[in-house]
């Protein structure tokens, strides 16, 4: 059975893009290296036809599918479980981009378009796509809309779902879904594309999207500012929205221990230095004028003890320095050791209280190091723990989930469930929601072939 599949489906692609054995390792594993699986294949169709061909054959066999774009991920969604018979299904080779439109302000891609090949290609439209990711050098359109990557921009520009306004999906039967109206209001029954966002590719494939897009920032303002405390930092972010008002494009939290493992694995060092709290603001508008009031706003700050020490970046290459120690945390993490990643959001006046009560939570269990950064301005905070080998990382993820749901949280803000949270889900969310979603994929996936056991517990089906 699985030969005749593989022949079908290398009729459908062509046998060059089916991928076995060697070949197919690469796609076979997460990007932490936490859930190597084995696939039957991978099929790289190049585009909607053959997608939706090649789920009518896995359909026809039984076969789970797999959908994988960028690979990017830090919750398993995107690789194939240790069977040896789900079919990994990448979207590389859907790689157009359809149109721009600079008025209209939207781009129309594929779901193998890399986020920044995107981003590069509104700007020179002189429109910027503003989802903003470490990852945007290989994270794919399609599984940034399946997840509904978050990022250091949504604060100002919303989560991905916010962005998309039109969508392609091949249905788990292998019929194409046409939702690509690009309509910026469009109230004409229920918002069905808003099912398939951050779905995790378990209720169907995007294979291409319009995107809204904004107009470029000509004038961009960074800061890295030392704060006393994360309650500080709380009172800095409410004077910089009194301040800098929308203008204020991210806003992240990063403890000093999180500089100090980039420092250590990466030699790069902060112009702050010491200080247990830091916070890195980024503010962008059309209009000059934006760093008179950022400095008078940080001189203000100072004097409040909102803020203890600060720099304003001076140029581009200032400013992606800064963005650099950032952007460097999840890779020192990496390097670090052993790692429990918790992507928790509470509400934003809660953060000092569950940062106080998850470290006692934490307290009894000896050698952890607390890597605590992430998007202060959404209330979604990074809090990883590295741990000695020998440590439980589910007891540990437990117990900082039992924190947050005491403080009406969530246990996933911006990385989605993937396979890394699916009994946290379950152990944590209400049995009526889970039993909606659970109807809800029985309806779109009766036969459950569509991305098996990620978000959801495995209900049969392959
Ligand atoms: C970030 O904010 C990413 O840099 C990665 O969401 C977070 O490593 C992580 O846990
Ligand atoms: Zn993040």
């Amino acid at each position: 059975m699985n030969q005749d599949l593989l022949s079908e489906l290398a009729a459908i692609v062509s046998p060059s893009q089916v991928l076995t054995g060697e070949d197919a390792a690469g796609y076979a594993i997460d990007w932490r290296k936490l859930f190597p699986g084995k696939p039957l294949c991978v099929v790289r169709p190049g585009s909607t036809e053959e997608v939706a061909a090649v789920v009518r054959a896995c359909v026809k066999h039984g076969a789970g599918i797999v959908p994988q774009s960028g690979n990017t991920g830090l919750a398993g969604g995107a690789v194939p479980d240790s069977s040896g018979a789900q079919v990994v299904l990448s979207l590389s080779r859907m790689n157009r981009i359809r149109a721009i439109d600079p008025v209209g302000m939207t781009l129309c891609a594929e779901a193998g378009v890399i986020l920044q090949t995107a981003k590069e290609a509104a700007a020179e439209k002189g429109r910027f796509l503003p989802i903003s990711l470490a990852a945007e050098g290989s994270a794919m359109l399609g599984g940034v809309i399946a997840t509904n990557a978050g990022g250091i921009n949504v604060l100002r520009y919303g989560m991905t779902r916010a962005l998309v306004l039109g969508l392609e999906v091949v249905l788990p039967n292998g019929e194409v879904l046409d939702l690509q109206r690009s309509l910026r209001k469009d109230n004409a029954g229920y918002d069905l594309k808003q099912l398939f966002i951050g779905a995790e590719g378990t209720l169907g494939i995007v294979t291409a999207a319009t995107l809204r897009l904004v107009p470029q920032q000509r004038n961009t303002l960074t800061a890295l500012m030392a704060v006393e405390s994360p309650q500080a930092a709380l009172a800095l972010l409410a004077r910089a929205q009194t301040e800098l008002g929308d203008n204020i494009s991210a806003f992240e939290l990063i403890s000093g221990i999180s500089l100090g493992l980039v420092e250590q694995h990466f030699g790069l060092k902060s112009p702050l230095q010491g200080g247990n709290w830091f916070v890195l603001m980024e503010a962008a508008s059309t209009l000059p004028g934006l760093r008179d009031v950022a400095e008078e706003m940080l001189g203000a700050a100072l004097e409040a003890g909102e803020a203890v020490d600060g720099v304003i970046a001076e140029s581009g290459a200032q400013a992606a320095s800064l963005w650099a120690l950032r952007e460097h945390i999840t890779e020192a993490e990496g390097r670090a050791g052993k790692g429990a990643k918790h992507d928790i959001s509470v509400p934003l006046i809660e953060i000092p209280a569950f940062l106080a009560a998850a470290e006692e939570a934490l307290a009894p269990t000896p050698g952890l190091i607390l890597n605590v950064f992430g998007h202060l301005g959404d209330g979604n905070l990074h809090y990883n723990v590295v741990m000695p080998k020998t440590a439980d990382s589910e007891a540990i993820n437990r117990l900082v989930h039992d924190v947050v749901a005491r403080f009406g949280g969530s246990i996933s803000a911006e990385h989605g469930i993937g396979q890394y949270r699916v009994g946290e889900l379950a152990r944590l969310r209400a049995p009526n929601e889970l039993a909606l979603a659970q109807a809800l994929k029985g309806l779109i996936d009766p036969e459950g072939i569509m991305n098996p056991g990620k978000v959801l517990a495995r209900r049969g089906g392959p």
